[in-house]
C-alpha cells in the first residue's frame, strides 16, 4: 500500500471509529500504528491520543510559520528569572566557557559538546513564535544547530524513538519523538535576535521546538538522552509536564 493511501486509510479509520464507537476504540487503532503518546493514561486519555495521532498523520512534515524580521517582538520578554542553582552561577561567572551538552543513550558515539563546538556546526536561524500555554507569546529570531545534525554526529541508533532533554534546573526536563527531534526547525539554540541567547530566555543553550507550546522549549539544557522508551524517566509520562497536569504532546 502506498504511504498516501495508508495514511488516508488510517485517518479515515480514526475519524470513523471516533464517531462510531468512541475515543477508546480510536486509541486502540492508533496503538497499532505507533501513535500513542507516553502520557496516554493521563487525564487527557484518549482525546490526547487522538490529537497526537491525527497531527502525526496529517502534519508530520509541516513547518511552523516563519515571520519577516519586521514582526520580531520588541522588546522580547522573558518568562521567569535566571536559575538560582549554584552550578549555573558558577558556569555563568566564567562566561559559560565550561558549559557542556552531553549526548548519551541509544547512540553509537556518546559525546559532550562545548558551546564553541556547537557554534562551529552548520547553523539555522528562523523567526518563529514562542507561545506560552498561559496566553502570552512573542516572536523572535532563534539561531542554533538543528538537533538532527547533533543526532547525526553521535549516530542515533535506528531503534531510537524519543530524545529526552534535561535542564540544569532539575525540575525541567522533557522529550520529543523522532518526528520532532529530526524536524528541520527543531534547534539546539544558542542565539536570539542576532546576539547570544540571553540568560532570561534560556542562555546559553535551550531547545526550540517551534511546533510545540512554550513549555516544551526547555531552557539551560545540559544533556540529551536518546531512547526507545520513556518508562525509565520520572514517572514514565515523557516529561515533567504531564506530572503537573499538562499534556506531553503540545503541538500547535
Ligand atoms: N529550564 C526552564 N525551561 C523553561 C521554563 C523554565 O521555567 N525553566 N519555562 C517554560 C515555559 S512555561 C515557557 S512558556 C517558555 C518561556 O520561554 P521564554 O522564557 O523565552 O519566554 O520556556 C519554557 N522552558
Ligand atoms: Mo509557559
Amino acid at each position: 500500500m502506498s504511504n498516501l493511501s495508508r495514511r488516508k486509510l488510517i485517518t479515515t479509520g480514526l475519524t470513523a471509529t471516533a464517531g462510531a464507537s468512541g475515543l477508546a476504540a480510536a486509541a486502540r487503532l492508533a496503538d497499532r500504528y505507533g501513535l500513542i503518546p507516553p502520557d496516554h493514561g493521563s487525564i487527557y486519555g484518549a482525546g490526547e491520543t487522538l490529537t497526537y495521532a491525527s497531527q502525526r498523520l496529517l502534519t508530520r512534515h509541516s513547518l511552523a510559520r516563519e515571520f519577516p524580521r519586521s514582526q520580531i517582538s520588541k522588546p522580547p520578554f522573558a518568562n521567569g528569572r535566571p536559575p538560582k542553582d549554584e552550578d549555573f552561577k558558577r558556569l555563568q561567572a566564567r562566561g559559560f566557557a565550561d558549559w557542556r551538552l552531553t549526548v548519551d543513550g541509544m547512540v553509537a558515539r556518546p559525546a559532550s559538546f562545548s558551546l564553541g563546538e556547537l557554534r562551529s556546526y552548520p547553523s539555522r536561524s528562523q523567526i518563529t513564535h514562542l507561545a506560552c500555554e498561559e496566553g502570552w507569546s512573542f516572536i523572535a529570531e532563534w539561531t542554533g544547530v538543528p538537533l538532527s545534525h547533533v543526532l547525526n554526529i553521535v549516530g542515533a541508533l535506528p531503534q531510537a524513538r524519543y530524545v529526552v532533554y534535561f535542564s540544569i534546573q532539575r525540575r525541567w526536563w522533557d522529550s520529543v519523538d523522532m518526528a520532532d527531534a529530526l524536524h528541520p526547525q527543531t534547534l539546539v539554540t544558542y542565539g536570539m535576535n542576532g546576539g547570544e541567547l540571553p540568560v532570561g530566555h534560556g542562555g546559553p543553550l535551550r531547545l526550540r521546538v517551534p511546533r510545540q507550546l512554550g513549555y516544551k522549549n526547555v531552557k539551560y539544557v545540559t544533556r540529551l538522552t536518546v531512547t526507545d522508551s520513556l518508562k525509565e524517566f520520572g514517572k514514565g509520562l515523557g516529561s515533567a509536564a504531564p506530572e503537573g497536569g499538562y499534556a506531553w504532546y503540545a503541538g500547535i
